[in-house]
């Protein structure tokens, strides 16, 4: 079946769903095509943390809703090492700012359904999406959907099908420079039915490895440890990683760490990733697609909002104007903050964790960076402004 739209999307994650919603309001028609069904995308665990600018993005784009009312705010982080706690205040040291912790999962849901009170297209378990014609003016999108072959001819194609998809490995070798660091740890994640052990997030630093403690509800906790990347999931039973848990976020005041039942568990591999350019032809990328930061700086989703919130501008003087100096720039100005938020997730990364056959050499530079960040009010501002995100860049 042969069909056309302004601008064909490839992933239904947070990019190209919020991508389809921002060009719906500028009265841009657009497919989105996943491979997924809409179940999973709708479960899958995976980022917390809202920057300010993605939240004023949500809300003043008519996603704030559910996002106001149930995602809540924090104005500061912990960083404990050494058995003590020290708070940096993000709201403080940055004129107000803040973040949010709304799940990943409430995001896609609201966004789906936004899409579709608006008649918007989205094809779940759509299988064999290939792109052709990227480099000329009619690229288009072959799939297939229960069982029967589609074409769907298009102005545009957004790759926003994440690290794993097809978008990027459509494109020519040669074209793209990559960017890509793999760090010698992963993050065994959980998600618990226990009201959480703190207000506010707490990033540990301990001699047996990182641990973060985040939440997604009043009710439920989200928690992390450093583990192998190459970590079997079944070495870890619930109790053993509660005890783990325990022992890496202990405080010398006897802090307790409250359990529960674990709801979901898995392992992360840790990663920087980027390629260069972010634009092939008619082909665009955004997202994870383009980019992976690691975890430590709470930036993935973030930097995907960035880049679609960009991408909608741009398709837009094309649309209104037929001005394609915007879309030339897409790369060029998203490329500046991925750059930034790779510099801090990589800074993050770094003090926080562990590395095996360290000599004591990069231990002590860790405690000397965190006592730093802690003591030096300069040194905390800068990690806020940019765990809160920053706003010009
Ligand atoms: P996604 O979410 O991977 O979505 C891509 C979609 O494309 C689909 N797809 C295809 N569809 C059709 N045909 C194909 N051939 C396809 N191939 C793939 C996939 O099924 C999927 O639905 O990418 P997107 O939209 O760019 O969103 C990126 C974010 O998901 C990611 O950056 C964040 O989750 C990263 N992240 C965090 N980001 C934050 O901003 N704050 C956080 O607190 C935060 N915590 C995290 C995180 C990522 C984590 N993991 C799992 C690495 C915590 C963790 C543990
Ligand atoms: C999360 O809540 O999943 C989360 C929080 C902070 C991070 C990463 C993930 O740095």
């Amino acid at each position: 079946m042969n069909k056309k739209t302004q601008v064909g999307i490839v992933g239904a994650g947070p990019s190209g769903l919020l991508l389809s919603h921002l060009l719906h309001l500028e009265g841009i028609d657009s497919v989105v095509l996943e491979a997924r069904s809409r179940k999973y995308v709708e479960e899958r665990v995976r980022a917390g943390v809202l920057e300010q600018g993605t939240v004023d993005l949500l809300c003043n784009t008519g996603l704030g809703d559910r996002l106001r009312r149930e995602g809540l705010e924090h104005h500061g982080i912990e960083l404990r090492f050494d058995g003590r706690g020290h708070r940096i205040a993000l709201s403080d040291l940055t004129d107000g700012r803040s973040i949010w912790i709304y799940g990943q999962r409430e995001v896609v849901k609201d966004l789906i359904n936004t899409r579709l009170v608006s008649d918007g297209t989205i094809h779940f378990e759509v299988d064999d999406v290939s792109l052709t014609g990227v480099d000329s003016s009619s690229p288009a999108l072959s799939y297939r959907k229960d069982g029967t072959d589609h074409n769907l001819e298009c102005d545009f194609i957004t790759g926003c099908d994440g690290f794993h998809g097809v978008s990027r490995e459509s494109i020519p070798a040669g074209v793209l420079r990559t960017y890509h660091h793999v760090y010698p740890f992963g993050w065994l994640g959980i998600l618990a039915a226990v009201a959480p052990s703190t207000e506010e997030l707490i990033y540990a630093y301990h001699d047996r490895g990182f641990a973060l403690h985040s939440l997604r509800s009043p009710e439920i906790s989200r928690l992390y440890i450093q583990v192998d990347p190459d970590e079997d999931i079944n070495n870890w039973p619930d109790d053993r990683i509660w005890e783990e848990l325990s022992v890496r976020m202990a405080t010398d005041d006897g802090w307790k760490l409250r359990t529960g039942p674990v709801l979901e568990k898995g392992i992360a591999p840790m990663r920087s990733f980027v390629v260069e350019p972010m634009q092939y032809g008619r082909l665009f990328l955004a997202g994870d697609a383009a980019h992976i930061v690691p975890a430590t700086g709470a930036k993935g989703l973030n930097l995907a909002v960035h880049d679609v919130h960009k991408l909608s501008r741009a398709l837009t003087a094309w649309y209104r104007r037929g001005s394609d100096e915007p879309l030339k720039q897409y790369s060029a100005n998203c490329l500046d903050r991925v750059w930034r938020v790779q510099d801090f997730s990589s800074f993050m990364s770094l003090m926080l964790h562990r590395f095996s056959g360290d000599d004591g050499f990069k231990t002590r530079l860790q405690r000397a960076q965190l006592k730093y960040v802690c003591r030096s009010e300069a040194a905390a501002r800068s990690l806020a402004e940019n765990y809160v995100g920053l706003p010009h860049v």
